[in-house]
């Protein structure tokens, strides 16, 4: 044979193969029909989910959670080639719809809440339902439904391929082994490829759970879900398990982190006076200060700033338990628990608490506030906490024209609230401590129409050119959430301002430290602030980003944004200033107690007149935020609040550090109910 003839024959040996292999990926593909448009249509899913809730580039260009839900569908699916041909397309439907849900059901929550769903919020659902409404009415979008494509693009297939009489021919009972068995060894080797490509630090996040979009990001959506539903029988298995180790933790923290608390200006200079404390929903700081033509969005929540103490740099620390978890940490001076949330999970638990210190001094203690009692399990976590009385719904009366938004209006709770507290006054003849949490002003800020009027347009006095003057309406907050937020807030700040009036005129500000703190933030869009910022009267739209007087804003400023007042006052001024330290919900009680005069030894916060520009405030999902950075934990990045400092990586390294930690311990002492002396004397038996 010749060279070239041996070239011919090799390139002909070549083809051949090629063809070969060629027809056995279209044998392969034609005989498997079915499977692949399963696996590709979860794929698909779960990609896009990924895509619409963290469109990053980071996101985009991850391949790790590609594999991780390519394992998991492969081998979930794998089973269907155990049936025969009737029921493997049943099989494949069901699963198909399954993971079609958790992506719709994670696509609604993200938008709601910023995170992805847990299987322990099943548990909260009676208490998410109310806010249903706003939910479909708000959040409920297009592509919140897209993902229905995937079991619909299954049952096309199915129908087209039942046509072309796929299903005729059976397989053998060991040759449908064989395809099963072959399926679940793919999906083992790729699971092993994805398991391979993780670092510790993924591994170590997954085990925890609480960063869930660090994770969704790495490990898909359906990895996550099922590792969810473990993470969330663990308050259960948690409790039984690891109580040593978690007790240990505990005191070792509480060693190396004694607070020897300094008495400073501030100490003792409340003792003995009543409080008044406000739970202001959804208020943030963005409105305070505010004006639109001319006038302000919160006249009487800036008097209260200005006259008296007003931290300007506090943050609010929630998790999925929102208005709860807020309760908690301002309380308790813990945080919010990793899974589920304490209100509901831990109710009976020990807590070192606010109306606790308060009654250990001659206090009579209540909170009020016009929801059902059950509403974040109050009812039986107020008692947890200490407070003598909770004054619900039950005992306010809600006449059908009070009703705004939620249920009964600010001004109606006040008004009613009001008489309550006169009572509490004359009969009980001790100083009290008082709670009130109000409701109004809580999205999906819907209820316009039954607001006081508020104008958020811009209002222009233009003159012509003949010498008269014409007024131009420019919208813009118009017909926005924000806008709408701001309407909302400018009655729940009306009816604080007949609140302050009608305790004063009963004598209830006499010798009374008046508190307010919003309970988080409102959960309103990005693009609304983009508006708020960059509006262009010229044009009656956003500014283009091009534009040079366009004002960036990202998501750090969008977390910076989610700022949340807390003032104390009172009447005759005791205390005043702005304190311009960041400060978070946890640390209201040791702030407060130096000034009532206790002290939590237990207190996961800071007194901020000790620590001062020292503060570290710490967030649920790993995220922090000082003086000088706002750190983002998912990302790993961050954004440094003074352009003149420059931060070195001890400084990150170290705050991660102590943000896991506090977390850590937090956690373990709801967890572990490690306040609780009994226990520990239980266990010394
Ligand atoms: C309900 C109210 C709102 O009683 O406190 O709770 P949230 O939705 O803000 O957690
Ligand atoms: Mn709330």
């Amino acid at each position: 044979m010749n060279k070239k003839m041996k070239k011919w024959k090799e390139k002909f040996v070549n083809q051949m193969k090629k063809i070969r292999t060629e027809h056995l990926v279209k044998k392969f593909v034609k005989n498997n029909l079915l499977f692949l448009t399963f696996v590709l249509t979860c794929l698909l899913n779960s990609t896009l989910l990924r895509f619409f809730t963290m469109p990053t580039i980071e996101n985009y260009l991850s391949f790790k959670p590609i594999l991780a839900d390519l394992g998991v569908v492969i081998l979930l699916g794998s089973f269907a080639y155990l049936f025969k041909n009737k029921n493997r397309f049943t099989y494949l439907l069901v699963l198909n719809i399954f993971f079609t849900l958790i992506c719709i059901i994670n696509s609604i929550y993200y938008t709601f809440y910023t995170s992805f769903a847990s299987a322990s919020m099943l548990s909260l659902a009676q208490f998410i339902a109310p806010v249903g409404d706003a939910v479909v009415e708000n959040v409920l979008q297009l592509k919140d439904l897209v993902y229905v494509i995937g079991p619909l693009i299954l049952v096309f297939v199915h129908f087209k391929l039942k046509k072309r009489h796929y299903y005729r021919i059976e397989d053998t009972k060991n040759e449908r082994k064989k395809k099963s068995l072959h399926g679940v060894i793919t999906a083992v080797i790729i699971l092993a490829c994805f398991t391979l490509s993780l670092s510790s630090l993924e591994v170590g996040r997954f085990i925890k759970q609480w960063n869930r979009e660090y994770i969704v990001m790495r490990f898909g959506i359906y990895l996550y879900q099922l590792n969810d539903v473990f993470v969330s029988l663990q308050p259960k298995i948690n409790s039984i398990f690891g109580y040593d180790q978690a007790k240990k933790n505990f005191e070792e923290y509480f060693e190396n982190n004694k607070k020897e608390h300094e008495s400073n200006k501030y100490t003792g200079i409340f003792e003995g006076k009543n409080v008044i404390v406000i739970h202001g929903e959804s208020i943030q700081d963005i409105a305070l200060f505010r004006t639109f033509n001319g006038q302000e969005v919160t006249p009487n929540i800036n008097r209260l700033a200005k006259e008296g103490m007003f931290f300007e740099n506090y943050f609010s620390e929630v998790s999925v338990g929102t208005s709860s978890d807020t309760e908690l940490t301002f309380n308790t001076s813990l945080m919010p628990t990793k899974s589920g949330t304490a209100f509901v999970s831990y109710f009976d638990r020990v807590y070192n608490s606010i109306p606790k210190y308060f009654k250990e001094k001659g206090y009579y203690t209540f909170s009020m506030h016009a929801n059902n009692a059950d509403f974040w399990n109050r009812r039986a976590m107020h008692n947890s906490l200490g407070y003598d009385k909770f004054y619900s719904k039950e005992t306010y009366e809600v006449k059908e024209e009070d009703v705004i938004g939620l249920g009964l209006s600010d001004k109606s709770f006040f008004a009613q609230s009001v008489e309550k507290i006169k009572k509490i006054k004359e009969e009980k003849g001790t100083p009290f401590y008082g709670l009130l949490i109000s409701l109004t002003n809580h999205t999906p800020f819907s209820d316009v129409e039954k607001y006081d009027p508020f104008d958020v347009s811009i209002k222009e006095t233009v003159t012509k050119e003949d010498g008269t003057t014409e007024e131009v309406i420019h919208p813009y907050m118009e017909g926005t959430k924000l806008g709408n937020y701001f309407k909302s807030l400018h009655y729940a700040d009306a009816a604080l301002g007949e609140f302050l009036s009608a305790l004063d005129e009963n004598g209830l500000l006499e010798n009374t430290v008046f508190i307010l703190y919003g309970d988080h933030d409102a959960r309103l869009p990005k693009s609304d602030y983009i508006r708020l910022n960059n509006y262009d009267t010229a044009t009656d739209s956003v500014k283009d980003s091009s534009d040079p007087t366009y004002q960036e804003y990202n998501s750090y400023h969008y977390e910076l944004d989610r700022k949340v007042p807390f003032i104390i006052w009172t009447k005759d001024n005791l205390v005043s200033g702005r304190v311009s330290d960041t400060m978070g919900m946890i640390d209201a009680m040791p702030t407060l107690g130096n000034m009532f005069g206790f002290e939590n030894p237990y207190a996961l916060g800071h007194d901020i007149f000790s620590i001062k520009d020292n503060n570290v405030v710490v967030f649920p999902n790993g995220n922090w935020v000082s003086n000088k950075v706002y750190y983002n934990s998912q990302k790993g990045e961050y954004m440094s609040l003074k352009d003149e400092e420059v931060i070195s990586e001890d400084y990150i390294e170290q705050n991660n550090e102590y943000a896991e930690k506090l977390l850590d311990v937090s956690n373990d002492i709801i967890v572990f109910d490690l306040l609780n002396k009994n226990k520990e004397k239980e266990e010394k038996k």
